[in-house]
């Protein structure tokens, strides 16, 4: 669930510090759903499929009254109360013309009342965010077939999953399971959606060029120079030498530095994946940085430059978020790594430029790694369900911008969404979306997550922050206010950042046995890296050490655990082709 708290910290600090946009006329309505016509009769489910359903359009689902038993996570943060007391589901229950009953799992008992679920074949019609691993798929789906498969359901009942599927062929591959079966859909951030989460962005101080006479640099070299005269001239003008060129956490930096390399690791959610164990793609290749001794040497080599030169903060290792903030607030700080200035810093966010990616003397090609932030596993229908016709076309309306809206922040004011006791968020000057905030709530979010929203902050389907969402939508900010220069230096980094989208390892599913045994690798592996990596970093392990490193890798195993990467893509590239 590691991710999916990641998910909810940064979609709430999103929310929390969205930037205020204006209405426009220009509302997502859903995508229409009327190409879903023309099906045969067979349904999955019996007799009755396709006369039940209805298949002109999207709302209703039903022509007659069906009921769905849904599971849902509860979690502990943001699930108060009920489902059904939550616009929501009040909303989607009179759309979809479907009653639904829940049955609640608690987030912190999650594992064993999944496992009791499965185990006493206890399911429910459709289990929703329940983050289904994929152990439990191999075992659940994959073995005992307790999961309807839904491909045939898709093709038939779900054009706008389908066509999300077919723009997007690397969501389908990372929600399809090792038989060619896909037995549940995914929370999905795909590159338009995700880049408006935490993409790792690089902030450099503006007014420190400035003072210098520096521009924002283009290459690893650039930087170096630049991070030097930060060091050494006064950028902040105290006549004191207090700069620290550069502060950030372990997991940031690395990415900059491997991408000017040419190295695509991570670009899903945790900053873990941008550390030197994980798989990447280099020239083409999966690989694992740590595993190819003149790279992994390089990168080595250049950080441990930083920081022996003091360009890197001395606490690197050991910083902490509200440190950081603090070294920044002090004007100490000339490069910082965040979702976006303003969630660093509560002002004086405008002097932060965005970096964009860097290239190097051995990467003439400016690329940054971007990956469609699957989570599979949330949205299944179980195979004894009896309108799997109605759950798939529910999930179909998932897969649209509106969706990506309403299952978080509810409908707009005034729209005919509204249901007695919801008045809807408007956009009012830079300031928005706005609610009038019923008692007891103080805070947009608070609110949004008790009364309005599916019931986490995450839902099947696709994922986007509001402000993403405005976008697509085609709703700009005020003009000249905080909300635009917020919103301005988020469009700053995506336009620095998308033009140079590069392949990054995908969401792969290994079969049992495979995934066992690269568990047994990774844990000493990755060990082993983290712990030299920074013991070569900051010096306490000399560089002339690096080949009995190597040996020592190698004598665990790393070449077996490349060897599954690379097998892994090789297969995912033939599903893709
Ligand atoms: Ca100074």
């Amino acid at each position: 669930m590691k991710k999916i708290f990641s998910l909810i910290l940064i979609t709430t600090m999103i929310a929390a510090l969205m930037s205020g946009c204006k209405a426009s006329g220009n509302n997502a309505a859903g995508k229409s759903a009327a190409t879903a016509g023309k099906t045969s009769e067979a349904g999955t489910s019996g007799d009755d499929a396709g006369s039940y359903i209805n298949i002109e359009s999207q709302w209703p689902v039903v022509n007659e009254p069906v009921t769905l038993k849904i599971t849902l996570l509860r979690s502990v943060a943001d699930s108060k109360g009920e489902p059904k007391d939550r616009w929501f589901w009040k909303w989607i229950s009179e759309k979809s013309g479907i009653d639904f009953e829940f049955n609640l799992i608690d987030q912190n008992a999650r594992d064993e009342k999944v496992n009791l679920m499965f185990a006493s074949d206890d399911l429910t019609d459709v289990m929703i965010m329940l983050d289904i691993t994929n152990d439990e798929m191999a075992k659940y789906a994959g073995q005992e077939q307790m999961l309807m498969p839904l491909n045939d359901l898709i093709d038939q009942y779900a054009p706008d999953i389908k066509s999300w599927f077919d723009e997007h062929p690397e969501v389908k591959a990372g929600s399809t399971y090792a038989d060619g079966n896909i037995y549940a859909l995914p929370m999905d951030s795909s590159p338009e959606y995700a880049q408006y989460y935490y993409t790792l962005r690089c902030w450099v101080n503006e007014e420190w060029l400035d003072a210098l006479g520096l521009e924002v640099p283009q290459t690893l070299d650039d930087f170096y120079d630049t991070m030097v005269a930060f060091r050494d001239n006064d950028p902040n003008g105290n006549n004191i030498q207090d700069e620290i060129p550069i502060s950030f956490w372990p997991g940031d930096l690395n990415r900059y530095v491997y991408t000017a390399m040419g190295v695509m690791l991570g670009g899903g959610l945790d900053s873990p994946n941008d550390q030197s164990y994980r798989p990447a793609i280099w020239n083409g290749e999966a690989i694992i940085p740590a595993n190819h001794p003149d790279l992994y040497l390089n990168y080595l080599t250049f950080m441990n430059k930083l920081y022996s030169e003091k360009l890197m903060d001395p606490d690197t290792y050991t910083l902490t978020e509200t440190q950081v903030q603090a070294k920044a607030a002090e004007n100490t700080v000339g490069v910082h790594f965040s979702a976006a200035p303003h969630t660093l810093l509560a002002t004086g966010y405008e002097k932060w430029t965005s970096l964009a990616p860097l290239t190097s003397q051995w990467n003439d090609t400016k690329m940054w790694p971007v990956s469609a932030n699957i989570y599979p596993g949330n949205f299944a229908i179980s195979a004894s369900c009896k309108y799997p016709e109605a759950a798939i076309r529910l999930a179909n309306w998932l897969f649209t911008p509106q969706a990506a809206m309403y299952c978080y922040y509810g409908p707009p004011k005034d729209s005919e969404d509204l249901l007695e006791g919801y008045e809807g968020w408007w956009f009012e000057g830079d300031q928005g979306p706005k609610y009038n905030l019923p008692e007891p709530y103080q805070t947009n979010v608070d609110y949004m997550i008790n009364e309005l929203a599916l019931f986490t902050s995450t839902h099947p389907g696709l994922a986007a922050p509001s402000w993403g969402i405005q976008e697509i939508m085609g709703i700009s900010p005020a003009e000249g206010s905080p909300g635009a220069s917020q919103h301005w230096r988020n469009a700053m980094n995506s336009q620095n950042i998308k033009d140079y989208y590069s392949e990054v390892f995908p969401n792969v599913v290994y079969d049992i046995e495979t995934n066992e045994r690269l568990m047994e690798l990774k844990v000493p592996i990755s060990d082993y890296i983290k712990n030299m990596e920074a013991k070569f970093i900051t010096g306490s392990e000399p560089l002339s050490n690096f080949d009995s490193f190597m040996s020592q890798l190698k004598s665990i195993g790393i070449d077996e655990m490349e060897r599954i990467y690379k097998d892994a893509y090789a297969s995912y590239k033939n599903a893709m082709s």
